[in-house]
């Protein structure tokens, strides 16, 4: 079960970071990338609150490299969180699933962290004002990453290796998260020693820790998958929906279905009430719709730290290596 903090005690995010580089499981200039990270959560939460009123809602125009309509949000999101993160001083490369390729911090202020984000996932649901997020992740140094690098490639040489150095395995993940934008702003967190979520609190505009150490509940029943693409699924994935309409047991009751459309706020609500996420293949959607690099494995990241399993179906998300930096894949979010 999770563990409840002491009403007195407040911590900041920043004395918790403080806190994790004393305890060496972070070193500063982590610490520096994560608080840059949650300099520009703040900014994009404050735009998203004000998308409305401020003219950001509707689409920018241009089509992403996913073959997305990329809305105004997602545009100036994208450049809020590259900004933060080059002015750290401390990133050597930025992936960002808003762009075509990963992009090499310029030398004169570059760092040797490597981050992978998606600035403003679930966008399709920022003119409803209904919950989006940001997700990231963050990868070891440059220079540990280079040694598959094909001496013999036509490709540009920096842009190649800016590819082969963020397509690293999950598993290489040393810090994830995700800020929802919702009733609440929140911030989940993961240095590799359970997962942490602090809460933005509107009257001191700071994040504030609020649950510890929190750990999937193995109890619950509810289900999350976008249900209109029922019939393009797969005849085994159709019967285990299915499956979870059937109450269970004596006077047992059926699963329930929760689908937001936002991966982050669809996971938000899995850690904290248990059940099970998918984002399945399907006929439309063969490899699935979520990113490996930018969604899954940090997700499977905060979830194998919570207690839960992030999976194709097959394989441990955190094992797959990405062959490009816009791979998909079916996921599910699960307890066991
Ligand atoms: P986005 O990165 O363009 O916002 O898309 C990702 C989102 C996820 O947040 C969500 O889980 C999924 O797409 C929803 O897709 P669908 O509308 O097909 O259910
Ligand atoms: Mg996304």
């Amino acid at each position: 079960a999770t563990k409840k903090r002491s009403s007195f005690a407040i911590q900041t995010l920043t004395t918790w970071l403080l806190k994790q580089e004393q305890a060496r499981n972070i070193d500063a200039e982590l610490t520096i990338v994560l608080s840059s990270i949650s300099m520009a959560c703040k900014q994009i939460a404050s735009l998203v609150q004000r998308a409305g009123i401020s003219n950001l809602t509707g689409v920018q125009g241009a089509v992403n490299v996913q073959g997305e309509d990329q809305k105004k949000l997602d545009v100036v999101s994208n450049e809020v969180f590259s900004n933060c993160l080059k002015s750290s001083g401390r990133t050597k490369i930025i992936a960002s699933e808003e762009e075509d390729v990963p992009v090499a911090v310029e030398e004169s202020y570059s760092g040797n962290y490597i981050v992978v984000f998606d600035p403003l996932d679930g966008s399709s649901n920022i003119d409803a004002a209904v919950s989006t997020g940001s997700i990231f992740g963050i990868y070891s140094p440059y220079d540990e990453c280079l040694a598959d690098v094909d001496d013999d490639s036509t490709l540009d040489r920096t842009e190649e290796r800016c590819v082969v150095s963020v397509c690293q395995p999950g598993t290489n993940l040393l810090a994830a998260g995700y800020c929802m934008y919702s009733s609440s702003v929140i911030l989940a967190l993961t240095v590799g020693n359970g997962v942490f979520i602090f809460n933005l609190d509107p009257l001191y505009g700071e994040f504030v820790l609020t649950q510890v150490d929190v750990k999937i509940p193995r109890a619950g029943k509810i289900y999350s998958f976008n249900e209109g693409n029922y019939l393009l699924w797969d005849e085994r994935l159709r019967a285990y929906v299915d499956s979870l309409k059937e109450p269970a047991g004596a006077g047992g009751k059926p699963y329930s279905a929760r689908y937001i459309g936002s991966l982050v706020g669809d996971f938000h609500r899995t850690l904290l009430y248990g059940g099970i996420y998918g984002y399945p293949r399907d006929q439309k959607s063969k490899n699935g719709k979520l990113r490996l690099l930018y969604e899954c494995a940090p997700m499977s990241f905060i979830a194998e730290q919570a207690g839960g399993k992030g999976s194709d179906g097959h394989r441990r998300i955190l094992d797959i290596k990405p062959e490009e930096v816009t791979n998909s894949l079916t996921y599910y979010l699960t307890i066991d």
